[in-house]
């Protein structure tokens, strides 16, 4: 039998685009010597494309289970969505919060991390500490809190997406998943995030703060 709600149903279903992996700013290799070539390249096409994929099958299988009213299905699915869904937008974050350019944070930025903080020096030990911090996989962020005005250095587990989980809104993000550094800094992480601080891209991180406060 014809039924005109499927067929709109189907259509949108295939009219929507689905996630592609986006293009870097840089080239793999510019972050050298902080993050080697081949780290970048396997944690953009390998790892964040995953991500990507994995969420566009888990999205396609929640419009069946939607349209079915298949309740017990949509609800198997969430932890598929968050997880990938996370991954997608943390790294779509990370890769524009770093550049091999030298930037520094705009007089807005410096205000708010000194009135957050006390310093940018204070800033940077708490982030790190947070980020090291993690247990197993996840991110160290810098999120702004819209209620109090606020930059706070937070962790989130897994690919937990900072504003789905806290609230706040990511200005920085530092991907502590041993698939960001092991190649190159094996077991020391804290390595890592020190020198990671080389490669920030402040004027990306000033800028999501000013949208944030808008
Ligand atoms: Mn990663």
């Amino acid at each position: 039998m014809f039924s005109l709600t499927r067929v709109i149903a189907h259509n949108i279903r295939n009219a929507r685009t689905k996630f592609t992996l986006p293009e870097l700013a840089y080239n793999y290799k510019a972050l050298e010597p902080i993050i080697s070539g081949e780290i970048m390249e396997i944690h953009h096409t390998k790892h964040h494309q995953a991500y990507i994929t994995n969420y566009n099958a888990a999205e396609e299988k929640l419009k069946v289970a939607v349209e079915k009213g298949d309740a017990s299905a949509i609800i198997a699915l969430q932890g598929a969505l968050r997880f990938n869904g996370g991954g997608h937008i943390n790294h779509s974050i990370f890769w524009n919060n770093l550049t091999p350019e030298s930037t520094k944070p705009s007089a807005e930025m410096n205000s708010a991390i000194e009135a957050s903080f006390g310093s940018f020096e204070k800033m940077v030990q708490l982030l790190s500490a947070v980020s090291v911090g993690v247990q197993g996989s996840g991110w160290g962020w810098l999120g702004y809190d819209k209620n109090e005005g606020k930059i706070k250095a937070v962790a989130c587990a897994n690919q937990d997406p900072l504003q789905a989980t806290t609230g706040l809104i990511p200005l920085l993000g530092i991907d502590v998943w041993e698939h960001a550094y092991y190649l190159q800094y094996r077991n020391v992480r804290a390595d890592y995030v020190k020198s990671i601080f080389d490669v920030i891209n402040w004027n990306d991180v000033s800028e999501r703060l000013r949208k944030a406060k808008e």
